[in-house]
């Protein structure tokens, strides 16, 4: 396997998480001395602390602490291992390791990438409009590993009914209204799966690819992520951001990692450092990346972010998923429809929570203030909103 480091000879599993142990610690030690993380806290309005807003503003990300309840972290991880079960036995296979038929043959966009165990699969490529431009360090797994391994599944709103709910949480919608306005519109989702010993790299990107010389342009333009961890992260399989990137523009990541002596363990680089049910919230314009993750400890992150409504309308959207070959291209221009199809995708979640959760205030998603009876959770609502809504993701 093409598994080497920069200077080019091959690690082993245990040699890959053997040298990063001490860079991993001093990354620790220095997210946790930032001080932006901490419980959601709500005004009496419903509205997100100025402080959090602030911190988030200044650094670029935020760590919300025991954000998803236990009852709904057991129902998520039951829906993602299901989901982790069903995934086709290989690349282009129609059934499951179980030789049942794998979930999802019949969407119109693949819900599955598989990768070779602790490999980069973008780095250095054209993938993604070409935002990784360097490759991470990959190594050779331990004997007797599968040759493919799930990285990213997509569609989750569509295959994980706890998922679909969870796009209506009210405390993450009231963090997405304080960070893009009332008219928030959804952006895209992906849970990235990092199995212990297993799991593939990120490389070094920020995530933005329209706006970044746009005369208006400024640090909030290509939104944010929410990543909500179902397991502990650690230093070792967590995702490491620079902090204060996303406010500098376009990051030169070759000349970074060139002047890091080619070393992808960047200096000021620190690891979200999780709980199971934390969720974080990481502008797209900072500069973040992930491990491949060589240590005996599993994540498994469920991502997706939300826009400003300004920064999508009318504009030609770029990292579109297309068909079952899973290939990022330009997608179409993001007009009112568009935008307000996809975004009906909240209005049914945030239905289907209420029917599950009775007691818990659901959140009022202000472009649909009036047309909640039109996007009640059902079968036909199911079918007419959220069968195949990731052909409408809004991607820029
Ligand atoms: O969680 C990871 O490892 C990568 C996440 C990421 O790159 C993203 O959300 O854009």
């Amino acid at each position: 396997m093409g598994t080497r480091d920069q200077d080019g000879s091959v690690l082993t599993r245990a040699e890959h998480a053997a040298g990063m142990a001490d860079y991993l610690r001093d990354g620790e030690r220095r997210a946790m001395e930032i001080g932006n993380r901490g419980p959601v806290r709500l005004d009496g309005d419903g509205r997100l602390h100025p402080d959090i807003v602030a911190a988030y503003w200044e650094h670029g990300f935020y760590v919300f602490e025991g954000v998803i309840g236990r009852r709904e972290l057991d129902e998520l991880r039951a829906g993602a291992d299901d989901m982790i079960e069903r995934a086709p036995v290989r690349k282009g296979a129609e059934v499951d390791a179980q030789g049942r038929p794998a979930l999802g043959r019949e969407y119109a966009v693949e819900p599955y990438l598989l990768v070779k165990p602790l490999s980069d699969p973008w780095g250095g490529t054209e993938a993604l409009a070409g935002r990784h431009p360097t490759k991470m360090t990959e190594a050779v797994p331990d004997a007797g590993t599968p040759d493919e391994v799930v990285y990213l599944m997509f569609g989750m709103c569509q295959a994980m009914p706890a998922a679909l709910r969870l796009y209506g949480h009210p405390q993450l919608m009231a963090i997405a209204e304080a960070i893009n306005g009332a008219d928030f519109v959804p952006y895209n989702d992906a849970i990235f799966v990092k199995q212990a010993g297993l799991g593939g790299s990120v490389a070094w990107h920020q995530d933005g690819v329209t706006h970044w010389d746009s005369p208006s342009w400024d640090a909030g333009i290509h939104g944010f992520n929410f990543q909500v961890q179902l397991y502990p992260t650690t230093a070792a399989n967590g995702l490491w951001v620079v902090p204060g990137t996303h406010a500098r523009g376009r990051v030169d990541i070759k000349g970074l990692v060139a002047d890091n002596g080619g070393s992808d363990l960047l200096p000021d680089a620190v690891p979200l450092i999780c709980g199971a049910g934390d969720v974080t919230v990481v502008n797209r314009q900072t500069l973040h990346g992930s491990f491949a993750n060589t240590s005996r400890d599993a994540r498994v992150s469920i991502t997706f972010g939300f826009h400003r409504r300004s920064s999508v309308l009318g504009v030609r959207g770029k990292l579109s998923l297309k068909g079952n070959d899973l290939s990022w291209a330009e997608g179409d221009v993001y007009d009112e429809q568009r935008i307000f199809d996809r975004s009906a995708v909240i209005a049914v979640a945030i239905d289907a929570r209420r029917q599950h959760v009775p007691g818990e205030e659901p959140y009022r998603y202000q472009p649909f203030a009036g047309l909640e009876d039109d996007f009640r959770f059902g079968e036909a609502t199911f079918e007419r909103v959220v069968r195949d809504y990731n052909t409408k993701d809004l991607t820029i």
